[in-house]
């Protein structure tokens, strides 16, 4: 089976890998439209920025930025994901139109995301997740980052099972930037198969993270801008493939769209 292209759609003024630019409803639509056209197979609806550092949003001004943007792509018959932490959030999200829930916190955030999601019956993503992103990355401390991750995301299946969620709605996601130094980011890259060995779908997502901006640039020179970190999310593209990654969640679609093309047709020379 091959690897879905989940486009980001970030209704943000802060979003690290964007910088706002697809802020109001109308951008946020059109900007979605144009990556379904480059051939996303999914959108994924944020309204909450994640960025290391990052000060949280009211659940009533991420209810303003998602709803309607959600509701506007749903029409047009897109498949779409809400990326939120907040049960309330992911419950209208999809009444409007959403069929997939992507939870950075993996339902650690809301103690009501999982009764909601059980109750909904929609595939659930569940990420590596140590706290919210104002502190996240002083817990970047790992004994082995890949055998660490993988126990945690078991413990959340088994935690969100016993809380009435189907195992067959789970997708797990090892949470590339959450928490990890690049040292983590690059071995659960190379590891992904352990992830994969849990018996999921696997959702990878390093699109323009910081890991990436870091490449080839001397130390203490600045990162490369998020916008010039699409070659490098490609290449990761590749390795999420090959190693049976369910989705990668990008922003640049139409670069990871023709790395899949690379992959497909090398797998089918085989
Ligand atoms: N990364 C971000 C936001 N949401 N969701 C999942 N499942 N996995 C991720 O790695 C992930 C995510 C942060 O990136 P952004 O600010 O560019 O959206």
């Amino acid at each position: 089976m091959h690897t879905l292209v989940m486009g980001v759609v970030n209704v943000t003024p802060d979003s690290f890998s964007d910088e706002g630019m697809w802020f109001t409803p109308e951008a946020a639509v059109a900007h979605g439209r144009e990556l379904l056209e480059q051939g996303a197979d999914i959108l994924d609806v944020g309204g909450e920025s994640t960025r290391p550092g990052a000060i949280r949003t009211t659940e009533d001004e991420e209810l303003r930025r998602v709803i309607p943007v959600i509701r506007e792509l749903a029409r047009s018959g897109a498949r779409i994901s809400v990326d939120t932490m907040r049960a309330a959030v992911a419950a209208q999200a999809v009444e409007a139109g959403a069929s997939i829930v992507n939870d950075v916190s993996g339902g650690l955030a809301d103690p009501d995301m999982a009764r909601v999601v059980a109750a909904m019956q929609v595939p659930f993503v569940v990420m590596h997740w140590r706290g919210h992103s104002a502190t996240m990355q002083s817990r970047a401390s790992y004994d082995d980052v890949v055998s660490d991750v993988c126990r945690s995301l078991t413990e959340r299946v088994t935690d969100l099972c016993g809380q009435g969620v189907d195992r067959d709605q789970l997708i797990l996601d090892p949470g590339f930037g959450f928490a990890k130094l690049a040292e983590h980011n690059w071995s659960l890259l190379a590891h992904l198969d352990a992830v994969q060995s849990l018996g999921f779908p696997v959702l990878v997502g390093t699109s323009r993270k910081i890991f990436l901006g870091r490449l080839g640039v001397p130390e203490g020179a600045e990162s490369r801008p998020p916008a010039q970190r699409d070659a490098a999310t490609a290449a990761t593209t590749v390795i999420a493939a090959l190693a049976g990654a369910w989705a990668v969640r990008v922003h640049d679609v139409a670069s990871s769209v023709d790395a899949l093309r690379v992959v497909a047709s090398t797998e089918a020379a085989r």
